[in-house]
């Protein structure tokens, strides 16, 4: 896919790219937490964007996306939201004019195998990519923390989801073979090593993809957010659900609706377990680990509701075999793909075995990715080109 990325460029704009690699990203657990100042798990995969682009000194943009076959142009002077895939482009060249960065003109091509909409966050790739290579060409010298910043405002400005940092994140500062543990509301992070050499990552794909995600999303943030004002009224050093406790919850039931009730219960138990999970894989436990991992999806479903009958059936089916520690809807939800930790010589009969019961069930069969933990996103030296 490299090689191709940059034979394509050197068509189109006959001149040498620099390339540019940008991961998708899983996460183990904590799922809606980072938007509430808490803890996430993830890791940078190895499905990625790849970026070959060059400047082009002019204020005119060039973008050549393989996915639609497709060539837009914008100029600097103008850029603003627009339907389409250019908007995640274009989201990131605002916020970094915002900045006062200086942006000149760039011809690019980007490719990819990132499934759309599969929860392993496409978006936060196009955008960390795209930041990263424009860093190198302009010069920025940008902080992996700034530029993960830089991706998240033009996510909430542009397509308008009010997304957390933790894909971004994620994307940026991944690692081969390591898990990362941010706390959302310092922007501390660690990094320990995927502890569970006998299971492979396995994701399994229910091939929905709601178009209702991004405006539920917002819903669950809001949703949130009337919560911690309850609360808060209560316990004003509340700022956020991070800082709650079930017990302050329950004093305010009264006040909030059983629906706003259910999305904050279910965030203040999914901090927690994040914390708990941490420890457990240190120590390598991955049964215990992988029990959270249901619970996680439990919550997911049912008190905050952003899970589907398809990754309902597949979770459910993951409990039934041995071979398989834990499972759960991963990312925002709403569709999009499973994570599932499987035993090592395990993982095509389980493939098989989700395969046709999904297939014979929904009438489709769901693609599956066994995936490695790799490196955030980086820009290749022309050597290793
Ligand atoms: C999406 C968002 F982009 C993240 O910030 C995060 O909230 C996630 O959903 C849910 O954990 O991927």
């Amino acid at each position: 896919m490299i090689q191709h990325t940059r034979a394509l460029f050197v068509d189109l704009f006959e001149k040498e790219p620099t390339m540019v690699l940008s991961p998708g990203r899983i996460n183990l657990i904590g799922e809606h937490t980072d938007y509430n100042d808490g803890f996430v798990l993830p890791a940078a995969i190895d499905k990625k964007i790849v970026y070959a682009i060059a400047p082009n000194h002019t204020r005119q943009c060039t973008v050549h996306a393989v996915f639609t076959n497709e060539t837009q142009s914008f100029s600097l002077d103008a850029v603003k939201p627009t339907p389409g895939w250019i908007n995640y482009i274009m989201g990131v060249v605002y916020q970094l004019q915002e900045r006062g960065l200086p942006v000149s003109g760039f011809d690019c091509v980007i490719a990819g195998d990132i499934p759309v909409g599969a929860g392993m966050s496409s978006s936060a790739a196009v955008e960390g990519g795209l930041v990263a290579a424009l860093d190198n060409l302009f010069g920025y010298q940008l902080s992996r923390m700034d530029m993960a910043l830089i991706g998240q405002k033009a996510e909430h400005t542009f397509p308008g989801v009010k997304c957390g940092i933790m894909d971004q994140f994620a994307n940026l500062h991944g690692k081969k073979d390591q898990v990362m543990r941010l706390d959302c509301r310092s922007l501390e992070f660690e990094y320990f090593p995927f502890n569970f050499p006998d299971y492979k990552i396995v994701l399994c794909n229910s091939m929905v993809h709601h178009s209702l995600a991004s405006s539920e999303y917002n819903v669950r943030r809001q949703q949130c957010e009337e919560g911690v004002k309850a609360i808060q009224a209560k316990h004003p050093a509340v700022k956020s659900l991070r800082d709650a406790t079930m017990q302050m919850l329950y004093e305010v039931r009264d006040q909030i609706s059983p629906v706003v009730y259910n999305r904050c219960a279910y965030v203040i138990a999914e901090i927690q377990r994040v914390q708990d999970a941490t420890k457990l894989l240190k120590e390598g436990n991955i049964n215990s680990f992988g029990e959270l991992m249901y619970a996680t999806h439990e919550g997911l479903s049912k008190l905050y509701e952003v899970s589907c009958p398809e990754l309902d059936y597949l979770v459910s089916l993951a409990r039934t075999r041995p071979e398989v520690a834990g499972a759960r809807v991963m990312g925002g939800g709403f569709g999009g793909c499973t994570i599932n930790l499987v035993k090592n010589d395990k993982v095509d009969e389980y493939v098989d075995y989700i395969q046709s019961n999904y297939q014979t069930k929904f009438g489709k069969i769901p693609e599956v990715y066994v995936t490695t933990i790799e490196d955030g996103a980086k820009v290749m030296v022309p050597s290793a080109v």
